[in-house]
């Protein structure tokens, strides 16, 4: 049954009509207690949805939009190794990696939770002994330098998490994280490095792509440059992947092979060996943390009622927006200064996995799917696009996530970083009316005409909707939780789209092309067939190309 075809559908639509001119202004005046009764809390994380454009009334019918569209049965499918993954023909099991049950997990009968366990231990003990220095290189001397060569999946995790975690991290180790196949990643990372002292990882699920093999073959040679030793390619090489065989042929020791599954798919795989930075970043008691605070989210999302329910509420919410007020993006809005690479993971997440226009039978989608995810730090972009938030003419709801504690090294730094969340989403809540713009104006003794003139400029329409999600502290748990909250979320919304969220057949196209036009540029031969403008494009730069072979 198609999304619209659903009787809450139809009636969300109609309830829509009613809800559009209301403003949140007047929702608030009207119930003293709107903050209690759309919030909830999970742990330490409290989650504020009182300002969004709701009534109890849309709460119900989006939760029986979930109903309708079976998500109970579909959380299930996921938790029971059912493979929803259609067109990959696999499971979707990440929440397996980081189940503490003692319940077997089961995939096509075989419970994989053994396997799961006994790869995370191999994988934490070389963390700890790269950690504790027991891991020595090819002169003796310890690891100073992590480098992860991996892109995507293969890295936005390991990188955001590592940067999150970093008060937890061991700091006489630095960590670098190179994804793009642009030589100046490789190699102004490689800089700073001394070849004895570095440990590479190559992370990549398939070992095929192409970006992470070619700059993992120039570290390789790098390294054998440096130390003239290819014996010592054990010491510093160690590969993360589902494709083992593939590992064995680049050179890595069979001991230094970590593996992953086809079950976990790469933007949701920093729970498995392709977390190895954080595990050495933070060391196995904090990443164990981390599972757990995802584990009990994942449980939480099992069996909260859905009207408790934190990853299915963040969901519907953004459905609301999405397709009854036609809103194109999401903003991510962490006020946290190490969660600054939060954005950049979320827009993979929720951007490859709900970036889709084609449903589970093949048919085209006729209501829209997932929005464009964007972000910054908060307080950064208030500086930079928040008065497009305030002012512009785009609906754009924004998610705050910010921390109740700080270090509290120095006090005065955390209350005015909390005054301006609260602050924000108050003045995107409320707004500023004429009467009160005007008013301001006159108490600065402005003359009538300038006040008249500058007047619609100092209006704020408000209404503009936010989440605020706060937490204690942004400790591993809580971090671990916050993901996997997301990571529901996009679950949820890809079952009320009726699309496979765990697929992402959309990157393809572009690949491919690119392996043909690589032959081209290696021709002396003008490029094939394209049309006009690639082929200007291809011919022009070869062109450039050949002129700076001239000149050298
Ligand atoms: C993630 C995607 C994609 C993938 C990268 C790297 O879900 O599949 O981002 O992680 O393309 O792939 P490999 O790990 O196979 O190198």
């Amino acid at each position: 049954m198609t999304v619209q075809s659903q009787s809450a559908w139809k009636a969300l639509k109609t309830h829509f009509n009613d809800v559009a001119p209301l403003h949140m202004r007047d929702l608030f005046a009207q119930d003293s207690r709107r903050f209690e009764n759309f919030s909830l809390q999970f742990n330490d994380i409290l989650l504020d949805y009182s300002k969004n454009r709701i009534t109890a009334e849309t709460m119900q019918l989006l939760i029986r939009l979930a109903r309708e569209r079976e998500l109970d049965k579909w959380i299930e499918r996921m938790f029971n190794g059912e493979k929803i993954n259609h067109t990959e023909d696999r499971a979707v099991l990440h929440v397996a990696l980081r189940d503490f049950s003692d319940q077997p997990v089961r995939l096509e009968g075989h419970d994989i939770m053994p396997e799961v366990r006994a790869e995370r231990q191999r994988v934490l003990e070389l963390a700890e002994a790269v950690r504790s220095r027991r891991w020595l290189g090819v002169t003796g001397q310890p690891i100073t330098d992590v480098v992860n060569i991996g892109i995507g999946g293969s890295s936005l995790g390991p990188e955001m998490v590592t940067a999150a975690l970093w008060p937890y991290a061991i700091h006489d180790i630095r960590f670098h994280f190179v994804s793009n196949v642009d030589e100046n990643h490789i190699l102004d990372t490689l800089e700073s490095l001394q070849a004895e002292t570095t440990l590479f990882i190559v992370s990549s699920k398939s070992f095929t792509t192409q970006d992470t093999m070619l700059n993992a073959q120039t570290a390789r040679d790098w390294f054998l440059k440096c130390t003239g030793n290819s014996d010592g390619v054990s010491r510093h090489f160690v590969a993360v992947t589902a494709n083992r065989q593939a590992a064995l042929q680049f050179g890595i020791d069979v001991e230094n092979i970590f593996l992953m599954w086809d079950w976990v798919g790469g933007r949701y795989s920093l729970w498995s060996a392709i977390g190895l930075p954080i595990m050495i970043s933070v060391g196995r008691d904090n990443f164990e943390a981390l599972l757990h605070g995802a584990y009990e989210m994942d449980q939480h999302f099992r069996t909260a009622p859905f009207e408790k329910n934190l990853p299915v509420i963040l969901a519907l919410l953004g459905v609301w927006y999405n397709n009854f007020f036609q809103a194109q993006t999401q903003a991510i809005l962490p006020y946290d200064q190490h969660l600054h690479r939060f954005p950049a993971y979320l827009q993979q997440a929720d951007m490859e996995s709900n970036g889709k226009y084609v449903d589970r039978q093949g048919n085209k989608v006729t209501e829209t799917t997932g929005p464009v995810i964007f972000g910054e730090i908060g307080i950064a972009a208030q500086h930079a696009f928040y008065q497009l938030l305030h002012q512009g003419t785009k609906l754009i709801p924004a998610d705050f996530l910010v921390a109740a504690r700080n270090r509290q090294e120095i006090k005065r730094h955390h209350r005015i970083l909390m005054s301006n969340v609260f602050a924000q989403g108050e003045a995107l809540m409320k707004g500023k009316n004429e009467a009160e713009a005007r008013a301001e104006l006159e108490a600065l003794g402005m003359d009538a005409e300038k006040l008249e003139k500058l007047l619609p400029y100092k209006i704020f329409e408000g209404n503009k909707p936010t989440n605020t999600i706060l937490f204690n502290t942004l400790n591993p748990e809580t971090l671990g939780a916050l993901i996997a909250l997301y990571e529901h979320k996009i679950f949820v919304q890809g079952v009320i789209w009726n699309i496979n969220s765990f697929d992402q057949w959309g990157v393809e196209l572009g690949k491919q092309l690119a392996v043909r036009i690589q032959d081209e540029l290696d021709s002396s031969e003008t490029a094939g067939e394209h049309d006009s403008s690639t082929r200007g494009l291809i011919d022009y730069y070869k062109r450039m190309a050949c002129k700076e072979e001239e000149g050298r």
